[in-house]
């Protein structure tokens, strides 16, 4: 594939949910050697180090919701980076858990639409993240990137969204926890959702090559956000929220390649790694195996790794 330059941004975001440790995941994958797999594949990278949230008002835990002047800290610096890095490069945000894609997509966003294109989302993930602060039960604002981003109301004291993604633009991969009222509204979206059921009945290619096939017509920008458990916990340990039943090692490469050969990831997340959860560093090492297959390794080129 053609170099890129690579921008690493570290998003040691934790304020997301109430179970810590993904502040930690930045320096997990580059523990893990995410910068130096990417050199191997003949990419520019840098590394803009560990940001920090803009000024906020404190928390005073006196909401359902958890955290919300530090997220809403995160999102505005997160958006500018976002911003910033998309002038120079294609951005990897290392997160950091999911709200940190309040800020990455809706900066994603402002910058296709000052390049007059449209811009497409891929979500994968187990849960769907279409929650509001109105809506959620938890308070945990990791549930709300796509609400966020897609302009559903609710959203007081966010950074307003400039440039809302059409639903129609955004695709779910992955999914097999929905919450009743996540599914109702859903259902009343033009999302595109493929749960676990529907990839064992057609594999995981097919609905992620006809997603492919839309962005590229519409000749649209592409943000791809990789949760921890969209795969299975089995061979991703290293996430707060498990759920069985996800994606395996092919599976997750085969997307990723997919995702490689399309030529379209303009930008791309890797969140929700609790690297305190993890064992012997398995699931840092596959985030960035699965990113460099992203950016043009190819599995069948490279002999077997060996975790321990
Ligand atoms: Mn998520």
């Amino acid at each position: 594939m053609t170099q890129k330059t690579c921008i690493l941004v570290g998003a040691p975001m934790d304020s997301g949910k109430r179970r810590t440790g993904c502040l930690m995941g930045p320096d997990a994958y580059r523990t893990a050697g995410l910068a130096q797999a990417l050199r191997d594949l003949g990419h520019r990278v840098e590394d803009m180090g560990n940001l920090t949230p803009a000024s906020h008002a404190p928390d005073t835990g006196l909401t359902k919701l958890h955290a919300p002047n530090e997220t809403i800290g995160w999102t505005h610096r997160l958006i500018r980076a976002a911003e910033q890095a998309l002038q120079r490069g294609l951005p990897i945000f290392l997160g950091g858990d999911h709200a940190l894609s309040l800020g990455s997509v809706a900066g994603a966003a402002n910058h296709a639409a000052r390049q007059g294109r449209p811009l497409f989302v891929l979500w994968l993930d187990a849960h769907s993240d279409y929650h509001t602060p109105d809506t959620t039960d938890s308070g945990n604002l990791h549930g709300t990137p796509l609400g966020y981003v897609t302009g559903r109301p609710g959203f007081g004291g966010f950074p307003k969204i400039e440039n809302p993604v059409p639903q129609e633009n955004i695709c779910i991969i992955g999914l097999r926890s929905v919450d009743a009222a996540e599914r109702a509204a859903l259902q009343q979206t033009e999302i595109h959702r493929h749960d676990m059921r529907e990839i064992d009945e057609t594999g995981i290619g097919a609905p992620l090559a006809a997603f492919l096939d839309r962005v590229a017509a519409a000749d649209g920008m592409l943000h791809v956000s990789l949760d921890v458990d969209f795969l299975d916990p089995m061979i991703a340990p290293a996430v707060g929220t498990t759920v069985p039943g996800g994606a395996t090692i092919r599976e997750g490469h085969l997307v990723m390649e997919m995702i490689c050969d399309s030529g379209l990831m303009t930008s791309l997340d890797l969140v929700e790694l609790n690297p305190f959860l993890d064992d012997r560093g398995r699931t840092a090492l596959l985030m960035v195996d699965l990113a460099a297959s992203a950016l043009g390794r190819r599995v069948f080129d490279r002999p077997t790794r060996a975790f321990t």
